[in-house]
């Protein structure tokens, strides 16, 4: 038996949602499966622009995520105002995420999430995951450790 409200909601969140905030999501999911614990977590991720609604991952997300032995099937969407009343954390990527994440939440009442760098969380301290969009798949395998490193540390202790 569990009780209510042991059960926690993360939401990713980047420009497009289609390299940065799917990787965030398909590795925390995996390491939240790990640990057995799949029921105390709402895990999703989401884009601040509208650019790729309904698109999938890009494909070298998707192909860094396969040389890690990870899985994902997701389909962009934007963040919407009822995430701002539902998500315990929305964690995102760069300054540019949160100032926007920071603006969209100035226009809702009773904002329940706490939003966040991801990179807050590295113990390495590189504190902003840069888009990879225009860059290479070495750009796509840093921003997976970047996110590899700040998910353990988020799933072990969130601000
Ligand atoms: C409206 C005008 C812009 C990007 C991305 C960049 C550019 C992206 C993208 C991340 C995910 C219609 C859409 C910028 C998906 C697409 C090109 C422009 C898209 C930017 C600046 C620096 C680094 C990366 N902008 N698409 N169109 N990131």
């Amino acid at each position: 038996m569990m009780a209510a409200g042991e059960v926690r909601s993360v939401l990713f969140v980047c420009l497009g949602n289609i390299c940065r905030s799917p990787i965030a999501e398909a590795v925390f999911r995996k390491l939240v499966a790990e640990e057995n614990i799949e029921n105390q977590w709402i895990i999703d991720s989401g884009a601040v622009s509208d650019w790729n609604v309904g698109r999938s991952p890009d494909a070298r997300a998707l192909s860094c995520l396969r040389n890690h032995g990870i899985q994902m099937a997701h389909k962009a969407r934007q963040v919407t105002k009822d995430d701002f009343l539902t998500f315990d954390y929305m964690l995102c990527m760069d300054e540019s995420n949160l100032q926007d994440l920071k603006r969209k939440s100035n226009q809702v009442k009773n904002c329940k999430a706490q939003i966040e760098l991801l990179g807050s969380y590295d113990p390495q301290k590189q504190l902003i995951i840069e888009d990879p969009y225009y860059g290479n798949d070495e750009d796509f395998e840093t921003v997976y450790q970047q996110c590899h490193r700040c998910c353990k540390a988020f799933l072990e202790k969130p601000h």
